[in-house]
């Protein structure tokens, strides 16, 4: 088989929790009186929490310090953790749920590389906590997406080497990082607007059929 393992990103691909990021950074933009919008959200996909907030206080009229600035990141992130509260394995779409069963049972290593600090949170909601063979996340690297970093510290885990990868990412740094690691990528939504995405995919499913074409 070409293909050893697939890692996937985690907002975007699996679940969409893009809508409590908004919710919760557009509370904060708003108590701060800085203007914030959809098109600016979508600058956020895949981007670290420190990193978002950057790129929200682009529209600020003042500077912030450092201090203010984790003030705004925590409590950006516990509105968005009580958004998580209600998520559950419900929200995984029925194509989701049955293309990761299907290649589990032909033996793909599966991780997820996701930029969050909250995967395993996320994971647990939806069921999924002991379903990957390895979880890397946004509390394991120095580096986010478009560094390959959290990608690279996924396939040590499985003992693969970038070339036999695939990653499955909806964010334009996601692609990037996938090929400046040198790894192909699947890209979903937004991310294919990606010149370097190896595939392109409307859905988890379409997975199988790169799979099959591939063996
Ligand atoms: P947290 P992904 C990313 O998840 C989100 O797309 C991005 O919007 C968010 O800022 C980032 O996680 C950090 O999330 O605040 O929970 O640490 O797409 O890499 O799975
Ligand atoms: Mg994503």
């Amino acid at each position: 088989m070409k293909y050893k393992a697939i890692i996937f990103d985690l907002d975007g691909v699996i679940c969409y929790t893009d809508k409590f990021h908004y919710v919760a950074w557009k509370q904060i933009a708003d108590s701060e009186g800085i203007y914030f919008d959809r098109q600016i959200n979508e600058r956020l996909r895949g981007v670290s929490r420190a990193d978002s907030l950057e790129i929200i206080l682009e529209k600020a009229d003042r500077n912030y310090t450092q201090e203010e600035k984790e003030e705004l990141c925590e409590r950006k992130n516990s509105i968005y953790v009580k958004l998580l509260n209600d998520m559950s394995p419900q929200d995984l779409s029925e194509d989701t749920a049955k293309t990761l069963q299907e290649l589990k049972s032909s033996g793909i290593k599966m991780a997820i590389g996701s930029s969050s600090k909250n995967t395993k949170l996320i994971l647990k909601k939806l069921g999924l906590e002991n379903f990957f063979d390895a979880v890397s996340d946004g509390n394991m690297i120095i580096h986010s997406k478009p560094h390959p970093e959290v990608f690279i510290k996924a396939l040590d885990m499985l003992g693969e080497r970038p070339c036999e990868a695939i990653v499955v990412e909806d964010a334009v740094a996601g692609i990037e990082a996938a090929y400046r690691g040198g790894f192909e990528s699947a890209a979903i939504g937004d991310a294919q607007n990606h010149d370097k995405a190896t595939f392109k995919i409307s859905k988890l499913g379409d997975l199988l059929e790169i799979l099959n074409k591939a063996a």
